[in-house]
């Protein structure tokens, strides 16, 4: 090593690597990857969905038209939906699935809530590219 280092230090010292092209060999791994993409159910071609808006005290209808291949439903996560439970959207328990190629209006009641909450599907995994969120001002005049 000690004279690995002495001739190094020769051959910088008398400019031999100056403008010489230098290779070296290193540890370097090839690495190969495939890349697949798949489609998935989105809302209104976005991902996340889109936001809504709205004040406390506000009512939503939402129409759904699902263009998608599963039947799909909504539900308004953290909205109380006091006397509304057909529009709180667990699949089979408060209303059926929306299949695909009809339509359903949600009325969403904003009575007592504020701040962001957010909206999802509730059935099977459509919930997982299926969401987005709800912002919920302050009712007009407050703060
Ligand atoms: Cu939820």
């Amino acid at each position: 090593m000690g004279l690995l280092l002495l001739l190094l230090r020769i051959l910088l010292g008398i400019g031999l690597f100056k403008g010489m092209l230098l290779f070296s060999l290193v540890g370097a791994d090839v690495h190969y990857y495939d890349f697949v993409t798949k489609s998935m159910v989105v809302v209104n071609e976005s991902f996340p969905g889109s936001v809504i808006h709205v004040r406390k005290g506000d009512t939503a209808y939402i129409d759904v038209h699902n263009q998608g291949p599963y039947g799909v439903t909504l539900q308004w996560h953290g909205v109380k939906q006091h006397r509304n439970p057909w529009s709180d959207g667990p699949a089979y328990v408060t209303q059926c699935q929306v299949e695909p190629n009809t339509n359903f209006t949600y009325e969403v009641i904003f009575i007592s809530e504020d701040g962001t909450l957010w909206w999802h599907a509730h059935s099977d995994w459509t919930r997982s590219s299926v969401h987005g969120a709800i912002v919920i001002h302050p009712t007009e005049g407050t703060t």
